[in-house]
This record gives structure tokens, C-alpha cells and sequence, in this order.
């Protein structure tokens, strides 16, 4: 529906099929995977507007596209053709500023957020952030004496609000554009910026959608002023877009710009920097007149309107800036990750795609990583020679992806993230061929693990199944994993059988990811498919049933052998869950009479597998959410419960931050009021930001927080004892404290086990018993390790998956980071 013209050089595209849709592309136009003149983040006025060459268009392959932030109507019937010169774009952003006038900067914030359709925000107070607070308030006049359309929810401190907003983020269902909704924090200046530094890198890491709004010491302060700090700066490394206004006027064009990177391509957090004067100050006339008029071109003189840092100005959309149109195109970012875009004819809405414009490598990368380009691409093993081709049904190359599926005897699933947006596709695909599904952390629950092909997760702490097939597997087909260290062991030794096999043309790596950068970063790939996972498995799809429909014969099965290997292995390597002997005890009761009681303690893994065992016997699965710390505590939970549902275990899984579950479990409940939403946590991470009880208590949020207690950093201390000949240091929580008061002293719920005999009843009341309000379980535990583990620097199969047999003699220096 969209395009812009291209100038010398530039690549012409043809209108999209649908603002959703999916493009083509000559392989002139990528051949050696180079790409040029691509910016899959333009943003241009509709393709009238532009007036496309029908020559262009027809020499045109295809084109990428990201989505919109907000719906974007068909182009008929649409309103008047957009700005064509300076003057008209003048006016236009006038005209659409004009919607905000009489507004403060602050004002217009809070209406963006309404605008962008968030309901909740988390954050803390300061004093920079004051105006914008205020928004926020019920008795403001903007609410007219009704309640705010916001909820506001005050935490214990800015890492946590982070963490929430995250957990929010991770947990929520699509918003009708398809999409996550992003996370909202607002916080202070300073302090309150620097306290977010970890959950911004928690979620960019993650790839977790989130908003972040901080005050900032006014534009007239010196730089040294009281909480003053280079808020951009420090946040520009760990989020997507980091931006400080430098005019209330350019707010309505940040706000939809700042949702609009948080929630497309790989998702991620944005910054926005406030100062607090601009926060003040009202969109007038005056204001406007100034901003509009002060637009300008970007053209041969794109140097001087640089500033070499962050900019936002409109420009000239022609190639290279010579000829072309001058439309209402704005640019934001860094001049290297700049993203250009445009509101519609009426101003109204923004609209993304791509033009001629030349691209730097580097924007091109940037580009290319933030939308798939649907773009299929093969090595030949012999020659090392790469084609391409478009990634569709009936293109050459799927054709012959076909083909090795439907050939190959052991092939494996590993199923990442990217798998999360599309469950029901995955399966049809995995039945389709009968392949096992091997699932990473970030995508617990893609593949439903009560099914008979479901391996469960694969890597350092994977079941012992998938890691022994993975290694023996003569294709693994790798939809949106990143083949992270932690699922892959020593890289050389990785998956050698696919690698014969693809030397013989009868198997390999198919690797799908939505970034070009991932093409082989780790793993050289037979095919990698520059696609979203659920993109490539409804091609997959749809050229499977075409192909089956047109001969029957390729229905054929060639993997029941391999299926029966797969639950022999099943059999003979469970997940072991340690028990310990029981013993006889004296108790005295309030009386002073003693009696003699059996007790047996328990482990992390006794303690999860009661609480799945009660969950699925209720029926209940499918209704739960987990979030996690990191340590023991953590891989147990990933280990050995039933995962049924994506997006059901929110946890750390790229930075590995301690002290999430709590804020992450709120976030998920605050998202998810239907779900029982429950984290599992270790007494050290709990340490780190137990001060969220109050949150949970002061807004009555009915999450149930289980502590895994084994006063003690386990998963460092098995560390210490596998490496470093038990020298314990920095690991021992010796002052742990009594959770059940801390819990009292907020008044929130509280149970005690620490023996098998009780912990069926304990664990039913702390499940079903207080369904609308939270509850803490203080489960003591011993210490035992998490068990299989992947010895450092060993194959993926190599395992140590006994206590005691296999400890010591290991190169220090191999310990896990
Ligand atoms: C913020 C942070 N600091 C340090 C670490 C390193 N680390 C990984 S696991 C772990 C121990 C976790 O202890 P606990 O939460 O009690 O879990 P357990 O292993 O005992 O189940 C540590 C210190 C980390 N991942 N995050
Ligand atoms: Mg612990």
C-alpha cells in the first residue's frame, strides 16, 4: 500500500501486498547476502503520495517490511495527498501538533500512553519526574473527576519497577495489532536512571519490550547539577533507542516513535530522557510555529543538520537527497541507527516502510536486524557457493528444504523464542515429519511437553535426551535460537552427525532467525531463513500440504526408528529428583510434650515436583505462570515442570539477573489477572529485592511466591565444589531471614515446610487455597545441585548426571561464567 520512489542507485519496491504482508525479492538485489539501499524503518507517506513508477515497480522484487505501531488503513479512499514541498510539510506538522496544543509536555505524555493503550505503569517518585507524576494523579484536572485511564503503582524501588514492567511485557497477551504491548516505567533523574541500568540490559538481552521515561535535571541546569545525569549515555548500550527531548514539541513524534521500536522487530526497550522544564512546558502557538518552521531538509547539506548525537528532524526523502519528493519524514537516533518515518496524509498515524535512500553498512545491518526479509538462503557444502531466493511456497529453495526434511532419518526441533508467537504451527510442523522437539529456556511451553514428541529442554541443564540426540541428529532445524553457548557445549564438538550429513547432502542446519546478523555466528547453516519462526513455519506449512497433496507418497514417515530411540533414551536418562533418607525425630508441642515424628527433608527438585504434580492433576497448567531467579532453584523449575504453554516461564534467560522473580511475577499477574502466577525463587535472589512485598501487599496482587530455601548461592557453590576444591566463598547465606515474619510484617500470607511429610498439604493450600490474595511459601531445602549438568568445554553430551561420581578434576579455568 506504501512506497517511495528511488533516486540513482536506490532500490525500487513494490507496494507491500498488505501492511502485514509478505515481499519478495530478486536475487540480484542480495546476492553474497550483501544488501543495499534497504531501510526496512522508513516510514514515507503513502504510495500516491510518492508517485511510483510503474517501470520501478515492475522491475521491483520486494520489499521488508516492520510493522506499524498503529492500524494503518487500506490506502483507498484515504485522505488528500501528503506535503510535497517544504512548506506544505511545514504545515503539515503543524497541523498535527495543533491536535496536542494547550497540552505541557508532561500533559502530552500521559495522553500518548493512553493513546498507545497502556493501562499500568510502574515507577517511582523524584523530583525531576514531579510534572509528569502529576498526570498520573486521580484528582488532576485532565480526568475530569473520573478515575485515570492509567493505573499507577508505586514500587520499592526502580529495579524492581523495571522488572515488573518487564515481567508485564514477557507475560502479556498480544495487543490486536498482534504484538506485546510494551512495559511503562517512569522514574526520577540520577539515581532512579542508574537503578534501571539492569533491567534495561535485562531487556534488551531478552528482548523484552518497555518504555522507560526519566526526569532529567532541566536544559538551563549546569551539568553538575543535584541528580543530574548522563542518562542517555548510560542507557544508549543496553536499549534500542535512548533519546532526550529537546522541545515539548517533538513529544507527540517520540512517544509513537518510542512504542513503535520498543515493540517491533526484535523487541527491546527505548529510554527517553525528560527535562523537567520541557516537561512544563505547554505546546502553545508560538511553539508550534517555531517547531514547524524550523524543519528542514535533509539533502546535500544532511551534514549540518546533524548533530551528531540524537536527532529529529524531517527530511527529503529522495535518494541521496537530490530529486525527489520532500515529504514529512522524520528522523530519530543516532545518525548510524537512525530511523526515518512519516505520519500518514491526515498526520495522524505512522506508517512504516521502506525507500531508496542510501544506507551506511552499518544502518543496513541495523536495518536488516530489525526486519526479516523473508529471504532464504543455501551454502553448498562442497563449493561453499551461496544462493538465495525468496522464501515462499514453491520458491527453488524451500522446494529443496522440503526435500531434506522429508528425507532425513534423525531429525531434531530446537525450538527458541522465536517459536513463541506460534505453538499450533510448530506442532502441525513437527507431526508433519514426525521430528522431535527440543525447546531452549526462552522457549518453555512452544512445544507442549505432554505431547510424545516433545524432548523437553535441551543444554547445560537439559534433560539428558535432548542433548544425547542433538548430538547424534543428522538435521537440526533451529527456529529462532541464537545457538547460545549454554544449549550448544564445546562449539567444535557440536552436532557432528548433522555435520556429516550435510556434507552428503542428506542433512545439515536449518537455521531461522529474524536477525542476518545470527547467519552463521555460531553454526554455519545448510539453509538459513531470514524469517520470523512463525513465518517460516507457515511457509513450511503450506508447501508440505501442497506437496502432499500433489503426491501422496511424500507423507511417508522416514523417523519411527529414530522416535524409538528417542523414549528409550527417555526411559534409561530421566531427570533424577534427589530424596533423602527419613528419620526419626523428637518434637515438643506447645506444652512441652514431646513425640516422636518421621521426617524427611527435601531438595529444590522434590519440592517443584510436588507443586507440577498438584498443578496438572488439577487441571491447572494451562492457567499458570512462573517466573524465576537464577541459580539451582531455576534450572529445576525448567527442568521439571510440564510446560504447556509459550510464554508461561518468565525468567532471566539471557543476563541471568538475580532478584527478577518478584517484580517479573507481578508484572506477569498485572498482565495475566485471570492466571495463578507463581515464582519459584531462591533465598539469594529473594535477598536481592524482597523490598517488592510491599508493592505486592500495598496493591493486594494475589501472586504466590515460593522460596526455595537452601540458605545458600547453590548454583555458585557446586561451582566452588566442581573447581575450586570446595574453597565455599561468597556462596553461604548463613543469615537468612524468617520469611514467614517478613511476609507477616506486611501482612501477606505466609506457610512453613521443610519435610516431604508435610509438603503435600502445605503445597495445596499455598496453591488453591488463597486464590485472590498473595501468599508466601517458605520451603527449606537442602543442597543439592541441579543435575545433568554439561561438563564445561565438554560436547553437549558429555554430562555429569550423578551427585558424587563425576566431581572434580576439572579445569578451573572451564568453570561456567
Ligand atoms: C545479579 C546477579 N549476581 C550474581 C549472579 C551470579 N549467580 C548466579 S546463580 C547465583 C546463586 C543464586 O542463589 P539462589 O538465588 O539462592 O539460588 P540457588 O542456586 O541456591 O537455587 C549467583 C550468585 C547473578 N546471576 N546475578
Ligand atoms: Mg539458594
Amino acid at each position: 500500500m506504501l512506497l517511495a520512489a528511488a533516486g540513482n542507485n536506490a532500490a525500487a519496491f513494490v507496494p507491500a501486498k498488505s501492511a502485514f504482508g509478505i515481499q519478495s525479492k530478486s536475487s540480484s538485489f542480495f546476492n553474497n547476502g550483501i544488501v543495499r539501499n534497504r531501510d526496512q524503518a522508513l516510514f514515507v507517506l503513502n504510495e500516491d503520495a510518492i508517485g511510483i513508477d510503474a517501470n520501478a515497480k515492475a522491475k521491483a522484487d520486494t520489499e521488508i517490511l516492520s510493522t506499524p505501531s498503529i492500524t494503518i488503513e487500506e490506502s483507498a479512499g484515504r485522505v488528500t495527498a501528503p506535503p510535497r514541498d517544504l512548506n506544505a510539510a511545514r504545515k503539515s506538522t503543524a497541523a498535527y501538533l495543533s491536535k496536542y496544543q494547550g497540552l505541557t509536555g508532561a500533559g502530552i505524555i500521559y495522553t500518548k500512553l493512553v493513546e498507545n493503550g497502556v493501562n499500568v505503569v510502574n515507577g517511582y517518585s523524584g523530583g525531576a519526574v514531579l510534572p509528569l507524576l502529576d498526570q498520573f494523579h486521580q484528582d488532576h484536572p485532565r480526568h475530569n473527576g473520573e478515575s485515570p485511564a492509567i493505573r499507577w503503582i508505586t514500587n520499592s524501588n526502580e529495579n524492581s519497577a523495571g522488572h515488573i514492567a518487564e515481567g508485564y511485557a514477557k507475560s502479556a497477551p498480544k495487543l490486536a495489532d498482534g504484538k506485546q504491548p510494551a512495559g511503562v516505567v517512569v522514574a526520577t533523574s540520577g539515581p532512579g536512571v542508574t537503578n534501571l541500568i539492569t533491567p534495561l540490559q535485562d531487556a534488551i538481552c531478552d528482548g523484552a519490550p518497555m518504555v522507560v521515561l526519566c526526569g532529567q535535571a532541566a536544559t538551563t541546569a549546569p551539568s553538575d547539577a543535584f541528580q543530574a545525569a548522563p542518562a542517555v549515555d548510560l542507557t544508549r548500550p543496553c536499549t534500542k533507542w535512548s533519546y532526550k527531548i529537546k522541545s515539548a514539541a517533538e513529544l507527540p513524534y517520540v512517544m509513537d516513535y518510542a512504542f513503535f521500536i520498543a515493540r517491533n522487530g526484535r523487541q527491546g526497550p527505548v529510554f527517553v530522557d525528560l527535562p523537567k522544564d520541557l516537561q512544563n512546558q505547554v505546546l502553545d502557538e508560538d511553539l508550534i510555529d517555531s517547531y514547524s518552521a524550523g524543519i528542514a531538509i535533509k539533502g546535500n547539506d544532511a551534514a549540518e543538520n546533524y548533530d551528531g548525537v540524537a536527532r529529529f528532524m524531517p527530511l527529503h526523502s529522495g535518494a541521496n537527497g537530490d530529486e525527489g519528493p520532500t515529504d514529512h519524514v522524520l528522523h530519530l537516533g543516532l545518525p548510524d541507527k537512525g530511523i526515518l518515518f512519516s505520519m500518514d496524509g491526515d498526520n495522524s498515524k505512522i506508517e512504516s516502510i521502506k525507500d531508496g535512500i542510501n544506507l551506511s553498512d552499518d544502518e543496513v545491518k541495523f536495518a536488516l536486524d530489525h526486519n526479516p526479509a523473508n529471504i532464504v538462503y543455501n551454502r553448498d557444502p562442497d563449493t561453499a557457493e551461496q544462493t538465495s531466493d525468496e522464501f515462499a511456497v514453491g520458491s527453488k529453495l524451500v522446494g529443496k528444504m522440503y526435500n531434506l526434511l522429508h528425507k532425513a532419518k534423525k531429525p531434531l526441533i530446537v525450538a527458541g523464542m522465536g517459536c513463541n508467537e506460534c505453538p499450533e504451527e510448530l506442532m502441525q510442523f513437527a507431526k508433519a515429519f514426525q521430528i522431535p522437539v527440543a525447546t531452549t529456556l526462552h522457549a518453555l511451553g512452544a512445544y507442549d511437553e505432554r505431547d510424545e514428541l516433545a524432548l523437553n529442554m535441551v543444554g547445560m541443564h537439559g534433560h539428558p535426551t535432548p542433548n544425547f540426540m542433538t548430538q547424534e541428529a543428522d538435521l537440526v532445524i533451529c527456529i529462532g535460537s541464537r545457538f547460545d553457548d549454554r544449549i550448544t557445549g564445546r562449539m567444535d564438538a557440536y552436532i557432528p552427525e548433522a555435520r556429516k550429513a550435510a556434507a552428503e547432502y542428506r542433512g545439515g542446519v536449518i537455521h531461522v532467525d529474524l536477525r542476518l546478523s545470527q547467519k552463521a555466528e555460531q553454526v554455519e547453516p545448510t539453509y538459513f531463513v531470514h524469517s520470523t519462526g512463525k513465518h517460516f513455519l507457515d511457509i513450511m506449512n503450506a508447501e508440505t500440504a501442497k506437496r502432499r497433496q500433489e503426491d501422496p507418497e511424500e507423507d511417508t514417515i522416514n523417523t519411527a526408528e529414530w522416535l524409538k530411540h528417542k523414549w528409550a533414551l527417555e526411559e534409561e536418562y530421566p531427570v533424577k529428583v534427589p530424596h533423602f533418607p527419613t528419620e526419626t525425630i523428637v518434637t515438643t508441642d506447645d506444652d512441652g510434650i514431646e513425640s516422636e515424628v518421621q521426617r524427611t527433608k527435601m531438595s529444590a527438585q522434590s519440592v517443584v515436583t510436588e507443586m507440577n504434580r498438584q498443578i496438572l492433576q488439577a487441571g491447572k497448567m494451562d492457567d499458570c505462570i512462573f517466573s524465576t531467579g537464577v541459580g539451582i532453584h531455576q534450572m529445576v523449575a525448567a527442568q521439571l515442570i510440564t510446560w504447556t504453554q509459550p510464554k508461561q516461564m518468565i525468567s532471566s534467560g539471557s543476563l541471568g539477573t538475580m532478584g527478577v522473580a518478584l517484580g517479573f511475577v507481578i508484572g506477569c499477574k498485572l498482565a495475566n489477572g485471570h492466571k495463578m502466577c507463581i515464582s519459584v525463587d531462591g533465598d539469594g535472589s529473594f535477598n536481592m529485592t524482597f523490598t517488592e512485598l510491599k508493592t505486592v501487599a500495598e496493591q493486594n496482587i494475589p501472586v504466590k511466591l515460593m522460596i526455595l530455601d537452601n540458605e545458600s548461592q547453590m548454583m555458585v557453590e557446586y561451582w566452588q565444589r566442581l573447581f575450586h576444591d570446595e574453597r565455599y566463598l561468597a556462596v553461604t547465606n548463613t543469615v537468612n531471614p524468617n520469611y514467614g515474619m517478613l511476609a507477616q510484617s506486611f501482612g501477606i500470607k505466609n506457610l512453613y515446610c521443610d519435610n516431604e511429610e508435610e509438603l503435600k498439604e502445605v503445597m495445596h493450600e499455598f496453591l488453591f487455597a488463597d486464590p485472590d490474595e498473595p501468599v508466601l511459601l517458605h520451603a527449606r531445602i537442602e543442597k543439592t545441585p541441579c543435575l545433568p549438568l554439561v561438563a564445561p568445554g565438554a560436547p553437549l553430551q558429555d554430562m555429569i548426571l550423578e551427585d558424587l561420581e563425576s566431581e572434580g578434576g576439572f579445569d578451573p579455568s572451564a568453570a561456567p561464567s
